[in-house]
């Protein structure tokens, strides 16, 4: 299975999830097979900075894990995103959690994603679409939401509809 987060904390923070989407979809080489709901999160990192709305889909791709951070990376682009502050507010935020068991550390991209395991706003909306899938160390996010419960605060915001 590929995951990828998505996160907004700037403008109108639905339609930039939306839009996002249908971006990376209109590539016509990623498929979105499952879209987890959208949820209002605690920022983490730098606290003092707006809520975001985080949202979890799973696609398909053809494309290898380079080709796709960089449909990723040019898509943020496209919605003008730029890279100031490094935990700081965006506009828009994708990022590859996993590409199937591939595993890379490399300058540019980690596979999985290293914080995956430790982020609420990541692991309640992946529960949601893929909750029995081994995401760290052999651990669904079943099992590592069970173990964590003093994580930052995660609510259910609305579902996302992408046909409207
Ligand atoms: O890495 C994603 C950007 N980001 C987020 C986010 O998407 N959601 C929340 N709640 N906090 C965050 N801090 C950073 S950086």
């Amino acid at each position: 299975m590929i995951l990828l987060g998505l996160g907004s904390n700037i403008g109108d923070r639905e339609s930039n999830i939306i839009n996002a989407i249908r971006k990376l979809e209109s590539t016509g080489k990623i498929s979105i097979e499952k879209v987890s709901s959208l949820y209002s999160t605690e920022p983490v990192g730098v606290q003092d900075q707006p809520e975001f709305l985080n949202a979890v889909i799973a696609i398909d791709t053809n494309l290898s894990p380079g080709e796709l951070l960089t449909v990723c990376l040019n898509v943020e682009k496209t919605m003008g995103r730029t890279r100031n502050e490094r935990w700081g507010p965006r506009n828009i935020d994708i990022d590859i959690l996993t590409y199937r068991d591939v595993v890379i550390n490399s300058r540019k991209l980690c596979l999985p994603h290293p914080y995956l395991h430790e982020r609420n706003f990541v692991l309640i909306p992946l529960n949601e679409i893929a909750g029995e899938i081994p995401i760290y160390k052999g651990m669904s996010s079943a099992d590592l939401l069970r173990d964590n419960n003093s994580g930052s605060s995660v609510v259910f915001y609305k579902k996302l509809e992408l046909n409207e």
